[in-house]
């Protein structure tokens, strides 16, 4: 059984937003039109307290797009974003949201950052998704949103090591691409057995 999983089509992540990505808002009529021909149609949210340890903010000798050494790697410090209850974290208001049967936030720990809709970024903190898809006997995702190189990558790639098929809908993500993140991350995904899907074929299968 297919799933669509729409990753944080967020405020911040769209161009006016703290943490946009380019065109980010573009996607939106796409994956409203994904979202209304598929059975199943969960969405995650980036849902930060104030004060993260992702946050440049909070670290006071560092920048935006530092990259830092924490408990669990590297951690890229982010301007602020996606503060629990702020404008900036609510959804694209285009964003049609209403078939969404499961809207999982992610990234409230104020210790730990986390990207993938299935594990926080220590890779060992699981959010639930693995158990709940399970569950409703979903075996295939089909990703879209933002963003290509962070969220949707890490999703995507934790999909497959949880078992799933796993599909990116190209035309439907869009990428942060800092310092080569958006090859690095077609690369990551292809090695993972991740494949790629353009909107037409995807709406095709559905
Ligand atoms: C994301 C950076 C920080 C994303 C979330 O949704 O890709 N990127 N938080
Ligand atoms: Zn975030």
């Amino acid at each position: 059984m297919d799933a669509l999983l729409i990753v944080d089509l967020q405020n911040d992540f769209c161009p006016g937003g703290a943490l946009a990505v380019p065109e980010g808002d573009t996607i939106v009529p796409t994956v409203n039109a994904m979202a209304a021909r598929f059975d199943h149609v969960i969405q995650t949210q980036d849902w930060h307290p104030a004060g993260h340890q992702s946050f440049a903010s909070s670290h006071p000798d560092h920048a935006p797009m530092d990259v830092i050494e924490v408990d669990y790697g590297e951690q890229v410090l982010w301007p602020d974003h996606c503060v629990q209850g702020t404008e900036g974290a609510e959804f694209h208001p285009d964003l049609d949201t209403a078939p969404s049967e499961l809207i999982l936030r992610k990234g409230f720990r104020p210790g730990i950052d986390s990207y993938s809709a299935f594990y926080e970024n220590d890779g060992t903190t699981p959010t639930g998704l693995t158990g709940y898809l399970r569950e409703r006997g979903i075996d295939t995702l089909y990703l879209c949103g933002l963003a290509t190189d962070f969220c949707v990558k890490w999703s995507a790639v934790d999909g497959r090591e949880e078992g799933f098929d796993v599909y990116v809908i190209e035309d439907a993500t869009r990428g942060i691409d800092q310092d080569g993140s958006l090859a690095q991350a077609w690369d990551e995904m292809n090695e993972a057995g991740v494949q790629v899907i353009s909107s037409e074929a995807a709406l095709d299968l559905a």
